[in-house]
């Protein structure tokens, strides 16, 4: 009936933005590979609602630059108010780049960064360092050697890293190597998991099929040490106590493993860019300047300080 449509639209015309205020947003993602990518696209979506006044256009790109181009390029002919890009790997992006500073968009980079040739060609990045990330883990297991009496030259390290090229696979494994060459550890063996549970739990069945002297087993995220844990437990061994586990990201199924004791160390990584990149966007759109890099706090998590309450107030 009228009278419905037309209380209705009213409703509509509380909740959302006028059109003209509507503020365009391409985002380009990686993709669905973690429970962490997976609470950072929530966290974007939820941010760049309707309700707030934004249209966005989400892009998953399954893992794949070359979709994450075609998905830029499909944003620049739309004529977004400007573009978000949490690039798969850190290099080839120049070309692309250039044509959306050539069309006038602004480009803000989220979560692994870009290795380009000129920095103008994006406007800023927020995210995580990867690389004190990494090195935070290293001197965790020092620390930990240290305590327990446990001689660098019996720490045989197996490091399941994240997608190669990656800024959180390049950071946190560059972290370890560090570690590796200041204290004498032994690196048994490095291969990519591509951070996903099922090629973690793949790559570690293999480790442990060529080698049985593994003792610690450096995860660059949680779903890969979810993966080798379950590989682990299979293998007849206790996660957490014949072999030691590292990992990052810090989701909440994975303090729950902390507390369990399953997990020895977890290297935080906030997945909840949302609001954060919101507040920066509207500086830009201002015309305001802001900084180019800007990192989030993080925080390290081990049985001590994963209490009952931490796990429950955890947002992802
Ligand atoms: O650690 C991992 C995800 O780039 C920081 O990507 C991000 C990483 C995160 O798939 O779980």
């Amino acid at each position: 009936s009228a009278s419905l449509v037309g209380s209705e639209m009213c409703i509509r015309d509380r909740g959302v933005a006028a059109a003209d205020d509507t503020i365009t947003v391409g985002f380009s993602q990686v993709g669905a590979e973690s429970d962490w990518r997976t609470a950072n696209s929530q966290s974007m979506k939820d941010t760049f609602s309707k309700e707030n006044g934004y249209d966005l256009i989400f892009d998953d790109a399954q893992q794949k630059q070359e979709n994450q181009i075609t998905a830029i390029r499909n944003f620049i002919q739309q004529e977004v108010d400007y573009i978000l890009l949490a690039p798969v790997t850190e290099t080839g992006w120049d070309t692309v780049l250039q044509e959306a500073k050539d069309a006038d968009i602004p480009v803000i980079i989220v979560d692994r960064m870009v290795d380009v040739s000129d920095d103008s060609l994006y406007t800023t990045w927020i995210g995580t360092d990867a690389l004190c990330e990494g090195r935070k883990a290293a001197e965790w297991l020092n620390g930990f050697a240290e305590a327990k009496g446990i001689a660098a030259s019996d720490i045989h390290i197996a490091d399941i890293q994240g997608t190669i090229g990656s800024t959180a696979q390049i950071g946190r494994t560059k972290g370890l190597e560090e570690g590796v060459d200041k204290y004498g550890w032994d690196l048994v063996a490095q291969q990519t998991g591509e951070f996903t549970q099922a090629k973690g739990q793949e790559v570690m069945e293999s480790m442990l099929k060529q080698y049985d002297n593994i003792n610690v087993v450096y995860c660059e995220n949680d779903n890969e040490a979810f993966g080798a844990i379950d590989a682990l437990k299979a293998a007849g061994k206790t996660p957490g106590k014949d072999v030691t586990i590292i990992s990052f990201d810090a989701i909440k199924a994975a303090l729950k493993k902390v507390q369990s004791g399953e997990i020895n160390a977890e290297f935080e990584c906030n997945p909840l860019h949302g609001p954060r990149v919101a507040e920066l966007a509207k500086k830009i759109m201002k015309g305001e300047k802001v900084d180019k890099i800007q990192y989030v706090d993080e925080q390290v998590f081990t049985k001590d300080n994963t209490t009952k309450e931490v796990i429950n107030k955890r947002a992802y």
